[in-house]
């Protein structure tokens, strides 16, 4: 990747990191830890794979996102707002009364956003018929499914993944957010899924793990495996819950995190603040 267009990303990365945190600030509470270990992901996806027009969020030929881990709609909002499908603004809505950003992704409400997910699952099936019908209609297009390393724990992700790769549905990129952490604790203690890379092989699919924070890895990933041919396909990303802001990566329970109190709130202000220093001094150079 072009060392501008790196930047580029690692801007983008930096704003919607920003807007995470403020936006669960304002709320006073949210998903925060499974919202920034994808923020590098989303970054890569609408700063530059997607075939997707902001200004025209129903364009008909489309690649299609389904971030089945629903509870993470804050990264998915924050990327939208920064690529421009509706003002920031509306980010200091989030999960209030009458939002177009309700705290669980609903297709029926924000402009960009798919397909409705939050019961865990579920959008592994919802991607793999979009997919389907991508595929019938001729489409060249892709779909791109999120799936949580705890949302394994469904039963439905498995038969998903078996009709995706039973079909070869290698328009439907997978990507599993193996940040080793769900609700309760480390996932590995929940219900040990044991080696997800293993698994995903054993199911059918071509499968590569890169770094989750790692914005050349995984463009380079998704560039792969856009190059297979005849097989289903799956990246794992080996992330981070909380990626970005030591504070919250090392806080034992950050799944969902309550700004209630003068410590947390001042770390979420401070890293706002270092990310912010970091982009006026880095995005200059970007834009001369
Ligand atoms: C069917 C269903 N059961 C339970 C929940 C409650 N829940 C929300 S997030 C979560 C843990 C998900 O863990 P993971 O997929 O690893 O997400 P991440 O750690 O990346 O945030 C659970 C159990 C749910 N949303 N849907």
């Amino acid at each position: 990747m072009e060392q501008m267009e790196l930047k580029k990303l690692q801007i983008l990365s930096a704003k919607i990191r920003i807007d995470i945190l403020e936006m669960l600030v304002h709320c006073g509470q949210g998903h925060l830890g499974g919202a920034m270990s994808l923020v590098e992901t989303m970054a890569v996806l609408y700063g530059k794979q997607l075939h997707v027009d902001p200004k025209n969020p129903q364009l008909e030929d489309r690649d299609m996102v389904v971030l089945s881990k629903g509870h993470a709609g804050p990264v998915w909002y924050a990327t939208l707002a920064e690529c421009g499908y509706f003002p920031k603004e509306w980010l200091f809505t989030l999960n209030q009364g009458g939002t177009k950003l309700p705290s669980h992704p609903d297709r029926t409400k924000t402009p960009g956003v798919d397909m409705t997910t939050g019961s865990l699952g579920q959008g592994t099936s919802s991607a793999a018929g979009i997919a389907t019908g991508q595929r019938m209609k001729g489409s060249k297009r892709y779909t791109y499914l999120m799936v949580g390393d705890g949302e394994l724990n469904e039963g439905q992700c498995w038969e998903a993944f078996q009709y995706i790769a039973a079909n070869r549905l290698n328009n439907c990129i997978v990507i599993i957010d193996d940040n080793k952490r769900q609700l309760d604790g480390y996932t590995k203690d929940v219900l040990n899924p044991f080696s997800i890379p293993d698994k995903m092989k054993a199911f059918g699919f071509h499968t590569e793990v890169v770094k989750g924070q790692d914005i050349e890895a995984i463009d380079a990933a998704i560039d792969r495996a856009k190059a297979v041919k005849d097989q289903a396909v799956c990246i794992v990303l080996d992330s981070i819950k909380g990626a970005g802001v030591k504070y919250f990566e090392d806080m034992v329970s950050n799944h969902s995190v309550k700004f209630n109190n003068d410590e947390v709130i001042g770390e979420a202000k401070k890293a706002v603040e270092n990310l912010q220093a970091w982009i006026e001094k880095e995005e200059p150079s970007c834009l001369s």
